[in-house]
């Protein structure tokens, strides 16, 4: 009959740092049980890899990191402005508009286990790039949805992912996300005066049902009239169109209005509108 014994400690040798119960089987077979070693839960951590920090010449940059025991969701918050970050594999990457000058970056995790305690890195970036007299930045809270960002500015030209450089104002679009989250990114470096519309469309829910878009304005950055903004709209399905605010610019040395936030959308069952890629 197997026997299970707790064996003796060798003379002289020393007690093993392993958390863990060393067994013999009638003298002749030792096991190690060391599961809680092995097995033992990682530490929730996030780690900010890339950029390593100091100065960049880029409006628009991306972080990488590695993450782990945290959930799949975590935030990203750039000058104080926040938005959900994906984390998958212990992964996440993410990328975002700078302001002119200097910039705090924190990653945020939340932990798997109990009540979610965060755990944070931090990131100081100096942005030597121009000014802007107006920047819109969309972003969104759902992974594998894609929504647009529509600028119609004061000349009645309309910029999104169709369109992207304005041949009035050389307005530009960045990029067109259409997987998840944004950014996308509309930058303006001497504005003319006038009416500047914003409006989100979403484009395609790959059934993921409501997603809720967001707008940060900045306008007259780095000036004593600079002003910033925030807008959400809940969009609930593929589809829909909102018009999230209007900005109106007036000439330079004019003090800046109040932004007009508009209405939550109606739904418009409309077509898709085709897209080139
Ligand atoms: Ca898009």
């Amino acid at each position: 009959m197997l026997t299970l014994v707790r064996s003796r400690r060798h003379p002289g040798s020393r007690r093993a740092p392993l958390r863990g119960r060393l067994w013999t089987f009638g003298g002749d077979v030792q096991l190690l049980l060391c599961l809680a070693t092995t097995f033992a839960a990682a530490s929730p951590s996030i780690q900010i890899e890339t950029p390593a920090g100091g100065w960049t010449t880029s409006r628009v940059v991306t972080v990488t990191g590695r993450a782990e025991a945290v959930k799949p969701l975590g935030m990203l918050t750039v000058n104080g402005v926040e938005r959900p970050l994906p984390i998958q594999n212990n992964q996440f990457t993410a990328t975002f508009a700078l302001g002119r000058g200097q910039n705090a970056i924190e990653v945020i995790g939340f932990s798997t286990e109990g009540e979610g305690a965060p755990v944070r890195a931090q990131l100081t970036l100096y942005a030597k790039i121009p000014k802007v007299d107006l920047q819109v930045l969309l972003f969104w809270d759902t992974d594998k949805t894609d929504v647009d960002l529509h600028i119609t500015e004061p000349g009645g030209e309309v910029i999104n992912y169709t369109h992207k450089v304005s041949t009035q104002t050389g307005g530009r679009l960045d990029r067109d996300d259409t997987d998840g989250y944004g950014p996308e990114i509309y930058s303006l470096g001497a504005a003319p005066s006038g009416v500047y519309e914003i409006a989100a469309h979403y484009f395609g829910d790959r059934g993921s049902g409501q997603t809720t878009a967001t707008v940060s304005v900045v306008a007259r950055e780095g000036t004593d009239e600079e002003r910033r903004w925030r807008f959400e709209v809940p969009l609930t399905r593929a589809g829909e169109k909102a018009v999230l605010a209007k900005i109106n610019l007036p000439p330079p040395g004019m003090q800046l209005g109040a932004a007009q936030k508009q209405a939550p959308a109606k739904h418009q069952p409309d077509a898709p509108i085709p897209r080139g890629h």
